[in-house]
C-alpha cells in the first residue's frame, strides 16, 4: 500500500523530508523578507511550546529544534485569545508583553506570529518571526505574506499528521490481528507426481479481519508500517504447529520474505520443531538488496536441517539470479509457467530446463498452480517431482489435510 503521491506510507510519515524542506524554506524566506533574526514553527505539547523548525542563523544557542519553553512564558496563548495582535512591530507599544518573561529574556522587540491549526480546528502551534530590534516598517502586506507561508506550513503539517494517523490506524489493526490470532492457516497438499501421495503441505495464511483483504495485501500493508516481519513470524509460528499432527515423512512449507529471514528471528522460532520437516519458501516481491545477510541466515537455518525453497520461480524477481545465488533445495515453478503449459512449447522448454538444472544441483522441482489433468500429464512427462494446485487439492484447514491420509485411495491400497 502506498500513501499520498504513491510513496510508501511509513517513509512519508516518519521521515517527513518534504515537510522539513517546505517549512524550513518558508521560515527562511519570511525571516529574510521581514528582516527578522529568528523564524520558527512551534508545537504545543501540554503546557509547553516545543520549537520544531527553526531558522536563526547565528542564534542557534538561543533557539534550536527540540528546545522548549513553558507556554506561560511566551506570547502564544495571548495571541490565540486575541489579547495580543499577530503582528507587533514594537513590543514596547503592547503593555501586556512587558509582563511576559521572554520579552526581556530573549529579548523580543518585533514579533509576527500566526497560529497553525489542526484540521479539527485545535491549535497545533505557531508560525513565528521575531527580532531583538523593533521593526517599524512592518505593514499589512508583510502580515499577509506571513499568513500565506503559515498556511502552506500548516497544510504540510496537517498532511503529515493525517499520514501518521493512518499509519497508527494500520499498526493498531495489524497488532490486534497478531494479539487476537485473527487469522487462520490453510494447508494445501504438495503431491509426489508419480505416487500422487502428499509429500508436504504449503501453509497459507488467511485473515478474518474486516474489510476482507487478500493475504498479500495484509502483508504488504504490514510492510508499509514496519510490521511485516512480526506478522510473518506470527503466521509461521502458527503454521509449523502442524508438524505435530501431520504424518511423519511429510513436511510443512512456510512462506518467508527475505526481510524476515534476514531478521535472524526464524532460527529461534523453528528450534522446538523438527527442522527436517520444515521448508522455508522465500517469497519475493522486490529485489533482494543484501545477499550476504540473507545467505548467512539461510546457512544457519540449513545447518539446523531446514530446507530452502525459491517460491514463484520464473515470475518477477524470483529469476535465475536468485536460484544461482541461493542454491535452493526446492524450486517452485510459478503458476505463470505451469498455466497452459500443455499447449505452450515455450513454457515447456523453460520448465524442462529448470527440471534439468534442478536435477544437476540436487534440488526438487514443485510445479505450482496445476489445475488441469493435461497440465499435470505434461509436467509429469517433463520430470517434475512434485505438484501443487487445485487439481490435486485446494488449501484447506488442518483437519481436512489430515483426512487426506485417511480417505485417499492410495491409503487403502487402491493405487
Ligand atoms: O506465492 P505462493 O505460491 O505462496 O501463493 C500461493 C497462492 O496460490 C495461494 O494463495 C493459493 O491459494 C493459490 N493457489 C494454489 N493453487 C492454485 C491453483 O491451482 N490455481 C490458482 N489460480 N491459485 C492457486
Ligand atoms: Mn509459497
Amino acid at each position: 500500500m502506498t500513501g499520498f503521491n504513491g510513496a510508501p506510507l511509513l517513509a512519508n510519515a516518519m521521515m517527513g523530508r518534504a515537510e522539513e524542506d517546505i517549512i524550513q524554506g518558508s521560515l527562511h524566506f519570511v525571516r529574510e523578507h521581514l528582516s527578522m533574526e529568528v523564524g520558527y514553527l512551534s508545537e504545543f505539547v501540554g503546557d509547553t511550546l516545543v520549537y520544531r523548525h527553526v531558522s536563526a542563523s547565528g542564534l542557534e544557542a538561543l533557539i534550536a529544534p527540540g528546545m522548549s519553553v513553558p507556554l506561560s512564558d511566551v506570547y502564544c496563548r495571548h495571541i490565540l485569545a486575541g489579547r495580543l495582535p499577530e503582528m507587533m512591530p514594537d513590543t514596547s507599544h503592547e503593555p501586556l508583553t512587558q509582563q511576559i518573561p521572554i520579552t526581556r529574556s530573549l529579548p523580543i522587540r518585533a514579533h509576527v506570529s500566526i497560529p497553525i491549526l489542526r484540521r479539527d480546528g485545535t491549535a497545533y502551534g505557531m508560525f513565528c518571526c521575531l527580532s531583538r530590534r523593533p521593526q517599524p516598517s512592518l505593514n499589512d502586506r508583510d502580515l499577509e505574506v506571513m499568513r500565506a507561508f503559515a498556511r502552506l506550513s500548516g497544510d504540510t503539517i496537517n498532511e503529515t499528521l493525517a499520514r501518521r494517523a493512518e499509519v497508527d490506524g494500520i499498526r493498531n489493526r495489524i497488532r490486534a490481528v497478531m494479539e487476537n490470532n485473527d487469522f487462520h492457516i490453510l494447508y494445501q497438499p504438495i503431491m509426489d507426481s508419480r505416487s500422487r501421495r502428499p509429500k508436504g503441505f504449503e501453509a497459507l495464511c488467511r485473515f478474518s479481519g474486516k474489510p476482507h483483504r487478500t493475504p498479500d495485501l495484509w502483508f504488504r500493508e504490514a510492510g508499509d508500517v514496519g510490521l511485516q516481519v512480526d506478522l510473518e513470524i506470527c503466521a509461521i509460528v502458527e503454521a509449523i504447529r502442524a508438524t505435530e499432527h501431520l504424518p511423519i515423512g511429510t513436511y510443512v512449507s512456510v512462506n518467508a520474505s527475505p526481510l524476515t529471514i534476514e531478521s535472524g528471528r526464524l532460527a529461534d522460532v523453528l528450534r522446538a520443531h523438527p527442522a527436517e520437516r520444515i521448508v522455508i519458501e522465500i517469497t519475493e516481491h522486490s529485489a533482494i538488496d543484501c545477499y550476504d545477510t540473507l545467505l548467512k541466515q539461510l546457512n544457519i537455518l540449513r545447518f539446523m536441517g531446514v530446507r530452502v525453497a525459491i517460491d514463484d520461480a520464473g515470475a518477477g524477481y524470483s529469476g535465475l539470479q536468485q536460484i544461482l545465488r541461493l542454491r535452493p533445495d526446492v524450486i517452485k515453478l510459478d503458476i505463470s509457467l505451469t498455466k497452459r503449459i500443455d499447449v505452450d512449447v515455450v513454457r515447456r522448454s523453460l520448465a524442462s530446463a529448470m527440471v534439468e538444472f534442478a536435477g544437476k544441483t540436487g534440488a526438487l522441482i514443485v510445479a505450482e498452480g496445476v489445475e488441469t489433468q493435461s497440465e499435470f500429464d505434461t509436467l509429469l512427462d517433463l520430470g517434475v517431482d512434485l505438484m501443487q494446485g487445485y487439481l490435486l487439492g485446494r488449501p484447506d484447514d488442518l483437519g481436512a489435510a489430515l483426512t487426506w491420509f485417511q480417505d485417499t485411495p492410495w491409503q487403502r491400497g487402491a493405487v
